[in-house]
C-alpha cells in the first residue's frame, strides 16, 4: 500500500537551490577580496572545497591544503570568523537580490505537502541567516512558518555527515526516523540522513553529480515537473515507482515509501 511520509525533511545547500556555485563560492571571494587577501575560489576548486561541509571548516581545510597562504596570518581563527560573517552578508545581498531560485520541482512539492498536513523541516549544517534569506526571497516571509523545524549550524555545530543535526529533528518531531523521508543533494548529507536510519532520496546537481551516492533509496537529476520530468538515476528503491511517475510528488513517494 502506497504511504506518504508523516514528515519531510529538507536539506537546503544543492537540494532547495543551487546556492554553492552562484551564491556561497562568490560570497566567499568578494570577502576575500575585500580583506585584501590573493585568494579567489574558481567554479572547479570550490567543487573540491565542498568536499568539507561548513563554511568556516571550509577555509581552514584551504588553508591547510595551502601553508603559503597561512603562513603571515597570525590569528587564524578569528581571520576565519570574520570573513564567513562576511561571506554571509553576501550571499544574503546576492539571495536577496533575487539571483539564486528555488530548484524546480520544490515549490510545488512543498505546497502539496503543506495541503496533504505532510509536516515540513529543514536539517541543514549552512548559518540559520542563509536559509531565512533563500525562503524569504523564493517563497515570501510567510515561508518560514510553513516548516515546524529549521534545524540549521546556528543549533547543531556538529556538521554534516554527523547525523547530529537529523537526530535534533527527529527528537523534536517525535517520530521514527522510517515515518520520514530525508531530501538530499551530496554524499555528506547522505551519509549524515542515513546515519539517523533516514530513507532518502538524492537530487544531484552539478557538484554532486559524481558523488558515491549508490545507498540512497532514490536517486534523481531533480524533483522534476509535470511538463519537464525528472530522471530516474538509481537508488536501491527504485524499481518501486511505476513507469509512468514523471515527477516527485506525493503519489510519487507513497510508491517509494510503500514495501
Ligand atoms: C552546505 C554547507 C554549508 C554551505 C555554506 O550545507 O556545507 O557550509 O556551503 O554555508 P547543506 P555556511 O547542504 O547541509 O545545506 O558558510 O553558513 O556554512
Ligand atoms: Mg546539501
Amino acid at each position: 500500500m502506497d504511504t506518504k511520509p508523516v514528515a519531510m525533511i529538507f536539506d537546503v545547500d544543492g537540494t532547495l537551490a543551487d546556492t554553492e556555485r552562484d551564491g556561497h563560492r562568490p560570497a566567499f571571494n568578494r570577502a576575500f577580496a575585500d580583506a585584501g587577501l590573493d585568494w579567489n575560489w574558481s567554479v572547479e576548486e570550490y567543487g573540491r572545497l565542498l568536499r568539507v561541509t561548513g563554511g568556516k571548516e571550509r577555509m581552514r581545510a584551504y588553508l591547510q591544503g595551502s601553508p603559503e597562504k597561512a603562513k603571515d596570518i597570525n590569528d587564524i581563527d578569528s581571520l576565519v570568523v570574520g570573513l564567513h560573517e562576511a561571506k554571509n552578508r553576501y550571499y544574503g545581498e546576492i539571495v536577496r537580490g533575487g539571483e539564486i531560485a528555488l530548484r524546480p520541482g520544490v515549490e510545488r512539492l512543498l505546497l502539496e505537502a503543506r495541503e496533504q498536513g505532510v509536516r515540513l523541516t529543514i536539517a541543514t549544517t549552512t548559518t540559520r541567516s542563509n536559509v531565512v534569506a533563500l525562503l524569504e526571497a523564493n517563497l515570501g516571509v510567510a515561508s518560514l512558518d510553513w516548516f515546524e523545524i529549521i534545524a540549521t549550524a546556528d543549533e547543531v555545530p556538529d556538521k554534516k555527515p554527523s547525523p547530529a543535526v537529523y537526530d535534533y529533528v527527529l527528537e523534536g518531531l517525535g517520530l521514527d526516523a522510517k515515518d520520514c523521508l530525508a531530501l538530499e543533494d551530496s554524499q555528506n548529507g547522505l551519509r549524515s540522513a542515513q546515519a539517523a536510519k533516514l530513507p532518502t532520496l538524492v537530487t544531484i546537481n552539478g557538484y554532486t553529480r559524481n558523488d558515491a551516492l549508490e545507498s540512497a533509496e532514490l536517486i534523481i537529476d531533480q524533483f522534476g515537473e509535470p511538463d519537464a520530468p525528472m530522471q530516474v538515476i538509481g537508488g536501491v528503491w527504485a524499481d518501486r515507482l511505476a513507469s509512468d511517475i514523471r515527477c516527485i510528488d506525493l503519489k510519487a513517494l507513497g510508491q517509494l515509501l510503500s514495501d
